[in-house]
């Protein structure tokens, strides 16, 4: 099998972690891409100089010309402002609206047979804009939101029940905004409901869905958390870490079931906008959408989010993107 080649546009913080882990797991060859003379090259080189000691071989390029990207089987687009303290992901719409323009128009051109994973923020809308400008078939184009959202559910739960977090699984959908979706039904320690086991350790059924809900808030705002301790940015590693766990479901053709944002045709009574649902991710991107039942709280819970989706992505037209 060739090497893959994967191209990462914005070469920032989560752009640079991104690299190093791409890097060091041998998913492929990366191209870090920025606007910014030299800083590309340069991180590109340092993550290169560390594969004596990590053990890794593959080719690491820096790039401020968009030609280098050609013939990349994955490009990932981190380019766009984070957010600062105060600020909302939406505040962001415009100024990334801009970035992600430009940054479409010459993953069309350079590299047109790409499968695409969008993170710039708000997430939601810059992944319909960059399909739009693309034109790209829907299971090329994705976003990367609930895997990253899934796992900070996951990682309170498992600090509540003081477990290890390798054997929680908690699901979160909806768009990558303060209206997301935590699923608290499906939420499990190995198969165990997570709820089971926190009425067990109060013995209290109330404290247990007060203590439940705490965590779910958290999870809904854990983005601006970071970002008020950082004050320069917004969480880094995390989201570079959810990103490789899909391109490594696409390169080793895992058909991994993650939650992402993903284009609905129908499913979930959704039609015709990225959302974040369960998906399959192979060798040919989205494969699948996997649909189950919600109950009648949870099925508020995503229309309310989704409409959170449709009047980002109404104002984004609107300002004529
Ligand atoms: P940052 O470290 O500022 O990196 C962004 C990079 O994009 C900078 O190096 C810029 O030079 C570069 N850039 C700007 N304009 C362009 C352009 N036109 N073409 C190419 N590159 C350009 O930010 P970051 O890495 O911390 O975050 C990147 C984006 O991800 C932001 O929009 C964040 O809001 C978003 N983000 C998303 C998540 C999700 O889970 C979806 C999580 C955290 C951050």
């Amino acid at each position: 099998m060739s090497r893959k080649k994967i191209s990462i546009i914005g070469g920032g913080q989560i752009g640079g972690v991104l690299a190093s882990l791409i890097a060091s797991r041998q998913l492929g060859d990366a191209v870090l891409f920025d606007i910014i003379d030299d800083m590309p090259q340069g991180k590109a080189l340092d993550i290169a100089e560390a594969s004596r000691i990590d053990k890794f071989d593959v080719s690491l390029k820096g790039a401020n010309d968009y030609k280098d990207i050609a013939g990349s089987d994955i490009v990932i687009v981190t380019a766009g402002l984070p957010r600062k303290p105060g600020m909302s992901r939406d505040d962001l719409l415009t100024t990334n609206a801009k970035i992600m323009q430009s940054v479409a128009e010459n993953v069309k051109k350079h590299a047109p047979n790409s499968i695409a994973i969008i993170i710039s923020n708000p997430l939601d809308a810059m992944v319909t804009l960059f399909k739009k400008i693309t034109g790209f078939p829907t299971n090329r184009v994705l976003g990367q939101a609930g895997i990253l959202d899934s796992s900070r559910f996951s990682t309170f739960i498992a600090w509540e029940l003081g477990v290890s977090v390798k054997d929680v699984n908690a699901m979160v959908l909806g768009g990558h905004g303060d209206t997301m979706v935590p699923i608290v039904r499906y939420a499990n320690v190995n198969g165990i409901p997570a709820m089971e086991l926190l009425e067990r350790k109060y013995n209290d059924k109330a404290k247990a869905a007060e203590v439940m809900k705490a965590m779910v808030d958290r999870t809904k705002m854990a983005g601006g958390e970071i970002v008020k301790l950082l004050k320069t940015g917004s969480a880094f590693y995390s989201p570079a870490s959810a990103t490789t766990s899909m391109v490594e479901s696409i390169v080793y053709d895992e058909k991994r079931v993650l939650p992402v944002c993903a284009y609905l045709n129908g499913e979930f009574g959704v039609k015709g906008y990225y959302v974040g649902v369960p998906a399959v991710l192979g060798a040919n991107g989205v494969e699948k959408i996997i649909e189950f039942a919600l109950d009648k709280d949870e099925k508020a819970l995503l229309d309310n989010s989704v409409k959170a989706v449709t009047n980002l992505v109404t104002d984004m037209e609107r300002l004529g993107f």
